[in-house]
């Protein structure tokens, strides 16, 4: 039923006619490539690949942090949550939009992710169990999702580019509420402090994994920075984000769950233990601790919202007749 395993390395884009030479020219000039441009056929479909991942990735990302609407503790923070939410199902609307100009329909996406055929961010395959993986989220997974998603509006596809603009300008948003839950965890009482670090110890890990394998294993980031679409390696963004997340940490007060973090002084950069790349191939097998509850609840809601779809589609047609 999932198809999450990992590939092996990309050898799609070896295309030597005339058309590819003048296309990889256009990248070189850091030119934009649009819809209606020629492009090898290997870049569309890495192009659509990693955007619909991107948009399911959005869409199941909105099941963690609704599961805390009902539950926030207060008005306003409910209100943050719920606007954070819609956020994210907006994100993913623009991302399928900006796969669809590929050629692709929007109908056989949701029919990949539904079916179980399709990635999606390994990070949405942990739970949320308490008030403090709200914080965490939108501190370090919203802070992560920045840190890939900001190189990504100098994407060399137009339609992709320009929909991460506005998604960051709202993830940017997201992280500050997610860290000033953590700030309000950790300068409140020893048991809300407590809440906060057991979720740091849960997140983090996961976290590191979101920039997806290592360089030597990364089957697409040869080909994908050659193309511009990725500007940094999944490495390279790893350790930036290590390197601002870390001094946020210790200003909450906070201990990381890392025994081997250490400044290097030489490099500046923080180093940071070997990640569990076990536990990050389990869950892209689907074998995560929620891999089944999340496609199990887009499945439910993809099933009642049928009759949304089918009134859309009637109200369209009898517009159309009325035009006519
Ligand atoms: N989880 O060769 P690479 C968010 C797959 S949005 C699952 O290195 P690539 C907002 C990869 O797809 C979070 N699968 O691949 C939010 C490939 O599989 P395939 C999502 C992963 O594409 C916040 C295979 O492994 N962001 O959080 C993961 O060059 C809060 C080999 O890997 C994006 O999608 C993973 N972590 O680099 C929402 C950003 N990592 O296709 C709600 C755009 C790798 O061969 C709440 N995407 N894989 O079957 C990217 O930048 C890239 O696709 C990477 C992976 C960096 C994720």
């Amino acid at each position: 039923m999932y198809s999450q395993a990992l590939n092996t390395k990309d050898t799609a884009a070896a295309d030597a006619s005339p058309d590819a030479d003048r296309f990889q020219a256009r990248i070189d000039a850091e030119e934009r490539i649009e819809p209606n441009d020629w492009m090898p056929e290997a870049y569309r479909r890495t192009l659509i690949r990693q955007i619909s991942q991107h948009a399911h990735s959005e869409v199941v990302g909105m099941l963690p942090e609704g599961n805390w609407i009902t539950r926030a503790p207060s008005l306003r923070r409910k209100a943050a949550l719920l606007a954070k939410v819609q956020d994210e199902g907006g994100h993913g609307l623009y991302l399928y939009s900006a796969a669809e100009t590929l050629g692709v329909s929007r109908e056989e996406l949701t029919d990949q992710l539904l079916s179980g055929r399709a990635k999606y961010s390994s990070i949405f395959n942990y739970p949320t169990l308490s008030w403090a993986d709200i914080g965490t989220i939108g501190w370090l997974v919203d802070g992560a999702a920045i840190m890939n998603q900001i190189p990504l509006c100098r994407c060399s596809f137009g339609p992709y580019a320009r929909a991460m603009i506005r998604v960051c300008r709202e993830e940017s948003f997201h992280q500050r509420q997610g860290y000033e839950i953590m700030l309000t965890l950790c300068r409140g009482t020893p048991e809300q402090k407590a809440m906060a670090q057991d979720a740091l110890n849960r997140w983090w890990w996961p976290c590191l994994m979101m920039f997806g394998p290592p360089d030597t294993e990364s089957a697409h980031s040869d080909t994908s920075m050659r193309w511009k679409i990725k500007r940094f390696t999944n490495d390279a963004l790893r350790q930036k984000f290590v390197d601002a997340t870390v001094p946020q940490g210790q200003f909450l007060g906070l201990t990381f769950p890392d025994p081997e973090l250490r400044l290097d002084e030489a490099s500046g950069h923080w180093q940071f233990g070997t990640i569990d790349w076990d536990e990050f191939r389990r869950v892209l097998a689907g074998n995560g601790p929620c891999n089944r509850d999340r496609l199990t609840a887009r499945q439910k809601a993809h099933a009642e919202g049928a009759w949304v779809r089918d009134a859309a589609l009637a109200h369209a047609a009898k517009q159309q007749r009325k035009a006519a």
